[in-house]
């Protein structure tokens, strides 16, 4: 029996020692240390023993299983440590690892160019009008003097949202203006930005859809003069001081007399080049005093009260000023093309 004990105590203390895992520790304790284990099996055979032998081998048998109990104390807990120490190790977190940016948005170039002139008026102190896309055909075209039957009308050309052509989407901003003059007493100085619409096929210079900023001042004693000095300041303002521009006779049925304002080439100085297609200006805007129908149309005393507008499109200014070839570019919003703004 003592040779059995012996025995037991060295293979056990050799497979504790050699054991890798909480699980197997769990297996070797039932195997030798459990109700059916070896060691018990052991103790169970102590009724055959001579009384004298009994309480040496009853010692013996203690020790081993003292012995056997603490190797397996002593293994749980390096078994322990071992696995906290790989816990540590395989989630250990670097801080000194910089953090990950997170990727910032930034403006569409069409609302850094909408941005700009905004900017521009205000510090003239105008005011922003913001109004339908949605518009009366009244107020898109009747009261800014283009009766029924003028070209400007035609299915062919305008959006129409109604068979009797009484609703549209707007094709300028300027009902904007009309709807400020038959709600504020001059003066009134306004801006109108927003979304016009127009029946264009796509191409690289038309869309459906684009923008307008139209301006109006009405006032006591407004001239012509006043409106070069205000859209002089504006170029001024967006190409730099000294920059030259071109007032040339137009037409338009809302302003009399209406004007185009051109800018001197930025490229060739107004030699003439492939920027300016050899004119040496390039068209900016349109512009021109008020039609006295039009003021007469909300009520504005017109032996009193002058006025002039304008109306400037602005991906034509946002194509220039990014150097723009393709208006669809604008549309796409195409990554590659937009985060280079
Ligand atoms: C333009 C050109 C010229 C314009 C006129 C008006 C209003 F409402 F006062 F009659 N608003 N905007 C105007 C004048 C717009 O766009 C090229």
């Amino acid at each position: 029996m003592k040779e059995t004990l012996e025995q037991i105590r060295r293979e056990a203390l050799a497979a504790l020692e050699g054991a890798g895992s909480a699980q197997e520790l769990e297996t070797l304790r039932v195997q030798y240390l459990g109700k059916k284990g070896e060691l018990t099996a052991v103790l169970k055979q102590m009724g055959k023993l001579s009384p004298e032998e009994r309480p040496v081998m009853g010692q013996l048998a203690n020790e081993v299983r003292e012995a056997l109990t603490a190797s397996l104390a002593r293994r749980q807990q390096e078994l322990e440590a071992a696995g906290l120490e790989a816990r540590l190790a395989a989630e250990a977190v670097d801080v000194t690892i910089p953090g990950r940016r997170p990727a910032l948005g930034h403006k569409h170039p069409m609302s850094i160019a909408l941005d700009e002139l905004k900017e521009i008026f205000i510090g003239m102190g105008f005011q922003i009008a913001e109004g339908p896309e949605v518009e009366l055909a009244e107020y898109n075209f009747t009261k800014l003097n283009t009766d029924e039957g003028h070209p400007a009308r035609e299915w062919g050309d305008t959006f129409y949202m109604r068979e009797d052509s009484s609703l549209l989407l707007r094709t300028q901003t300027s009902p904007m203006q009309v709807r400020t003059m038959e709600q504020q007493r001059p003066p009134i100085r306004v801006i109108a930005p927003g979304r016009v619409y127009r029946k264009d096929e796509v191409d690289a210079t038309h869309s459906p859809m684009f923008h307008q900023v139209e301006g109006l001042v009405v006032d006591r004693g407004i001239t012509m003069a006043d409106l070069k000095g205000t859209l002089n300041t504006f170029v001024e303002a967006l190409y730099g001081k000294g920059t030259k521009t071109r007032f040339r006779p137009h037409h338009f049925p809302f302003t009399e007399p209406s004007c185009e304002v051109d800018v001197q080439c930025h490229a060739c100085g107004g030699a003439g080049c492939r920027v300016c297609k050899g004119e040496g200006w390039i068209e900016l805007l349109g512009a021109g005093m008020v039609h006295p129908k039009v003021l007469q149309g909300v009520g504005i005393d017109t032996e009193i009260y002058s006025g002039f507008a304008f109306g400037i499109g602005v991906e034509r200014m946002a194509m220039r000023r990014f150097s723009i070839t393709d208006l669809r570019l604008i549309f796409e919003n195409d990554m590659r093309f937009l985060s280079q703004f």
